[in-house]
């Protein structure tokens, strides 16, 4: 449906728009309603026509009055608006590759840069020297970024590009003659940026696939179509590449497809050395295939046991698991609950009831529900028994001292810009420490010096580092978070500041917890309920 499509776009842009005014949680609506709007297969203006927009999950009545709009008219003039209040060339700077909303928005407020070209200005005048958080190697970054685009496409957030697929599996799933769909690439080794998106599918009824992909409402053009693959374009310009493959080869390819190259390359050397070939079609002696259905297969013909998708980036792995010492990782049903939840991102007490709900489905024992410093933590209401049970994080911009008031733990937020820990001044350091939105990426300039001090901390009290699937922007990248990791320091993952119905993206930041090496004893948040009360207690209210 190109009506769709194009409204999809538009809710897209009002999202980044308004992530750039620094508006919170409006921007994740929007992206919420656009995802929906792509997994309808109806006519809209039907829907609309029945009075039924508003049963389209995450459409709520402003956006379902902007929906009607566009279907009256062809325009959302809240767009318009919206594009009114911010530079376009802000648009730009923000879809550069390791800078999100908040660098350019930093740049715009505290700089007056309005687009890519007053930002080269601003480069070449020394203007960002000294600005906090700005460090050489991040400027560095930021110039050839600048130098680089309009050239090479850019490469996705991996939240931004998982949701993408999500919605094409789906699509497929429900209306395409297959049997087996997944998604290969970068993606799924849960790399922090997608160039383009590669799935895998077995059918017995190939160009009936391709015919129902290419009709999808995101797909905007088909660029090359053979007997068993496709590759598409999306009407925001992400690649897709669609191939089909026999089940005895399903394992093959799907080992080939997901990488890394060198990883690849590394494991094609191996299987030389044993007088064996593997490609995407299977491991072979001479000519007969002795591995190909599934990936265990294929590895265990290589003599490895199987390596998770997540670290195939040949930085040892191979080794390990040659010699069978791959380290255990974490996976999602070790996490027992969430230990970063915004009250005001509820909708206050009121919405503590879904999130419990939420959390429940989920198969949580807790939920860590942060409030401001100067709102205490007298303000969060306990939940009924069989419920999880609630712990209270108390939010801070500067390492605390003293014991969180009225709270469990400090959930430290560094204020925009710091990339190192300042103190409040008084000693005595207790209260354990999450520390929080760390934008620590080695994309966006931080250099692995950088965690030091903040590991630092951890000779005063128990501290963890979060790691959320908006990682770079938001929580450490999973370079960083190896560091941690090696260091000792614990990780605690979860979905970012979303609503509770976005909770599943939790996944997304195992999936970079894994990448980081990190195995359950490694992350808060996979420690028994039992565990965290116990560690906890006496260091809050008593009931
Ligand atoms: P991306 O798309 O830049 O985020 O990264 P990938 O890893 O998804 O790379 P992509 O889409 O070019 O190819 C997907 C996988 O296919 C890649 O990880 C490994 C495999 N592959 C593609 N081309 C080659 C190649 O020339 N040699 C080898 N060994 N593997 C390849
Ligand atoms: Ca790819
Ligand atoms: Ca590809």
């Amino acid at each position: 449906m190109p009506g769709t499509a194009e409204l999809v776009a538009i809710f897209r842009e009002i999202a980044d728009l308004l992530d750039l005014q620094g508006v919170r949680f409006k921007p994740e609506a929007y992206r919420r309603a656009a995802r929906s709007l792509e997994a309808v297969t109806e006519d809209l203006g039907q829907i609309s026509a029945r009075g039924e927009l508003r049963s389209i999950p995450g459409v709520g009545d402003a956006i379902a009055e902007k929906i009607a709009e566009y279907l009256r008219t062809g325009t959302v003039p809240y767009l318009d608006r919206v594009r009114g209040e911010v530079p376009p060339g802000l648009l730009e700077i923000m879809r550069l590759p390791g800078f999100g909303p908040k660098t350019a928005r930093r740049l715009w407020v505290e700089l007056g840069v309005e687009g890519p070209r007053e930002l080269e200005t601003a480069l070449a005048a020394h203007r960002l020297d000294g600005l906090a958080g700005f460090g050489p190697k991040k400027i560095a970054l930021l110039a050839a970024a600048l130098a680089r685009a309009g050239g090479t496409p850019m490469r996705r957030p991996l939240a931004a590009a998982w949701e993408i697929a999500e919605s094409l599996l789906a699509a497929l799933r429900a209306g395409a003659p297959v049997d087996r769909v997944e998604v290969a690439g970068s993606l799924r080794r849960r790399r922090e940026t997608v160039g383009d998106l590669d799935i895998l599918a077995t059918s017995t009824a190939p160009e009936r696939v391709f015919e129902v992909f290419s009709a999808l409402p995101q797909i905007r053009t088909v660029r090359m179509r053979g007997p068993t693959k496709e590759t598409v374009e999306l009407a925001d310009g992400l690649q897709v590449d669609l191939r089909v493959v026999e089940p005895a080869a399903f394992g093959a390819a799907l080992q080939y497809f997901t990488g890394s190259k060198d990883h690849n390359v590394h494991l094609r050397s191996l299987a030389r050395e044993r007088g064996l070939k593997v490609n995407e079609y299977g491991v072979f002696r001479g000519e007969e295939r002795v591995a190909g259905a599934t990936e265990a297969e294929v590895y265990a013909a290589l003599g490895l046991t199987e390596i998770p998708p997540e670290i195939r980036e040949d930085r040892g792995e191979i080794e390990a698991a040659a010699a069978g010492r791959l380290p255990p990782l974490i996976d999602g049903p070790d996490i027992r609950g969430l230990l970063h939840v915004h009250l005001d991102r509820l909708g206050g007490a009121a919405g503590l009831a879904d999130a419990a709900r939420a959390a429940r489905r989920l198969g949580w024992d807790y939920l860590g529900i942060v409030v401001a410093e100067e709102s205490g933590g007298a303000s969060v209401p306990s939940l009924p028994t069989g419920g999880p049970k609630v712990f209270v994080g108390v939010e801070t911009t500067r390492v605390p001292s003293g014991r969180p008031p009225g709270g469990d733990y400090w959930v430290l937020r560094p204020a925009e810009g710091i990339v190192a820990p300042t103190a409040t001044g008084a000693a005595g350091a207790t209260g354990p420490l999450l520390i929080a939105h760390l934008p620590a990426s080695v994309d966006a300039g931080f250099e692995p010096g950088q965690l030091r001090p903040w590991l630092a901390l951890a000779t005063d009290r128990p501290i963890a580092f979060e790691v959320t699937a908006g990682a770079g922007e938001d929580g450490l990248d999973s370079t960083v978070a190896r560091q941690a990791v090696q260091a000792g320091a614990a990780l605690a993952v979860g979905p970012g500041d979303v609503a509770a119905t976005e909770w599943e993206r939790f996944r997304l930041a195992v999936g970079l917890a894994r990448r980081a090496g990190a195995g359950p004893s490694n992350v808060l948040n996979a420690r028994p309920v039992t565990d965290l009360a116990r560690s906890w207690a006496g260091r809050r209210r008593t009931g």
